[in-house]
């Protein structure tokens, strides 16, 4: 039986702020346990890892079956121009967290190994902040033992999983971290199995104060140390003509839809599925790694391009909230978000305040099916490659794939799939774009351009 929801029923997050009173961001530690009639909703958060566009049956899948997201998207909304933080793991990450994108990142790249700075705020302490019990469970990438950046100094009650990114290309690891201790892990467990059974646990024990599930699966990255797909079996696909790493691919891509289902359908158990916003995304868009070919699958739809492009399959990725009762069954939006806004979209939910000078906007409309807010401009840079950089703004979107190369443009309405370049047509769009790619970031000592933004001398 779920209890009457005075916030679901007639409170905006700004009057919910006045109802917890102290519980913003300046209250120092946690409220008490506030009443369940002005409880903000609990905040589930799913990334998968490298999953693309196109790995989803409620985004155009043909083969790899994914009945528990597909029905999440019909119990919920699903987002058709969402992108990624960035084209591979820790940036994207890094984005997510802080709500900043790749121009003020602190992390823009998977190396140097770059820890969060204590002075960061992560969403996960505005929601501390704001009374949450907060967990992180999976693959995290943002600090190494002993830094600043490890999960319980930044803002989680909770964690238990892969710390360093290498590390988590071994999905049948001999250890993991459960806080800030290394525990050993039963020979022969897949990782991924343990994290669920833990997210489970977590859910399962909170009783009282909203709770944060931040849910990084590893699926479906491939091991890139050992160069192949690690998984349990290739059920349900072991009779399908495919070379064995698109089984592989495919099977985790379906067990991890499974255990999605079982998270879902827990909250529904407890009866808190309508008290509960849960998210599900990816990182970046699919690899070519452990002898996958992201081309079989059709892993990134109709876009162009994969993991560390920014063309739109590098960034673009799938993004599924289902909130019963308050976001509408069976919805699709066009409404073009990022990675970077789930802070203040968090916060706005929470009742807090985000904190100031982020790149961030709130979704929390766009998710209700309400007027929204636009950005001005999307913005990626990316150095694995040499200097690259990508903006969105509208319609357009500019790609330099290295400094001092022609900038190309194109119209993501009329062609999502970026196959005419129309930088000459439009020399005034092109202009805009190059003014963007200048001024919507500032240099990090870290991330050296060598040369440069936007190839100019
Ligand atoms: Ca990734």
């Amino acid at each position: 039986m779920v209890m009457p929801n005075r916030w679901r029923a007639s409170f905006g997050p700004h009057l919910l702020l006045a109802v917890l009173g102290g519980a913003g961001p300046a209250a120092a530690g946690p409220p008490p346990d506030v009443p369940a009639a002005a409880r903000p909703p609990n905040i589930v958060f799913i990334l998968a890892d490298d999953l693309g566009y196109g790995h989803l049956g409620c985004y155009g899948q043909t083969r790899i079956r994914t009945p528990r997201l597909d029905r999440m998207a019909a119990e919920g909304v699903r987002f058709t121009q969402v992108y990624a933080g960035s084209t591979v793991c820790a940036p994207s990450r890094a984005s997510l967290m802080t709500g900043l994108h790749q121009g003020h990142a602190v992390i823009r790249g998977n190396s140097p190994r770059v820890p969060l700075r204590a002075e960061d705020v992560t969403v996960a302490e505005v929601l501390r902040r704001a009374g949450y019990r907060t967990a992180a469970i999976g693959k995290w990438g943002l600090g190494e033992p002993g830094t600043s950046g490890i999960p319980t100094r930044q803002g989680f009650d909770r964690w238990f999983g892969y710390l360093n990114q290498q590390h988590a290309h071994d999905s049948f690891p001999d250890y993991l971290w459960s806080d800030e201790q290394r525990v050993a892990v039963r020979k022969g467990a897949f990782s991924h199995d343990l994290f669920t059974d833990e997210a489970l646990q977590f859910v399962r024990g909170q009783r009282g104060r909203p709770f944060f599930l931040y849910l990084a699966y590893t699926i479906p990255h491939a091991n890139s140390t050992a160069r192949r797909m690690d998984s349990p079996g290739d059920a349900p696909y072991q009779g399908e003509p495919w070379p064995a790493p698109e089984k592989a691919l495919a099977a985790l891509v379906t067990r991890m839809d499974t255990d999605v289902g079982r998270l879902l359908d827990l909250l529904r158990a407890l009866g808190i599925d309508r008290d509960t916003v849960v998210f599900f995304t990816s990182d970046n868009g699919p690899h070519r790694e452990g002898g996958v070919d992201p081309a079989f699958h059709r892993a990134s739809g109709p876009l162009r391009g994969i993991k560390r492009d920014l063309y739109e399959g590098g960034i673009r990725v799938p993004m599924i909230v289902r909130w019963p009762g308050r976001i509408a069954a069976a919805r699709v939006s066009d409404q073009v978000w990022a990675l970077w806004d789930f802070l203040p979209t968090a916060a706005e939910l929470a009742g807090a305040a985000a904190p100031a000078g982020i790149d961030g906007l709130s979704m929390v409309p766009a998710l209700l099916g309400r007027p929204q807010q636009n950005h001005e401009y999307l913005y990626w840079e990316f150095f694995e490659q040499g200097f690259q950089q990508a903006v969105r703004a509208d319609r357009w979107k500019a790609v330099r794939t290295a400094p001092g190369r022609p900038l190309e443009l194109f119209d993501l309405a009329a062609d999502p799939g970026e196959t005419v370049e129309l930088a000459a047509r439009h020399p005034d769009v092109a202009a805009r774009m190059e003014e963007l790619l200048r001024t919507a970031r500032t240099e990090s000592p870290d991330w050296p351009t060598r040369g440069s933004p936007a190839g100019r001398p």
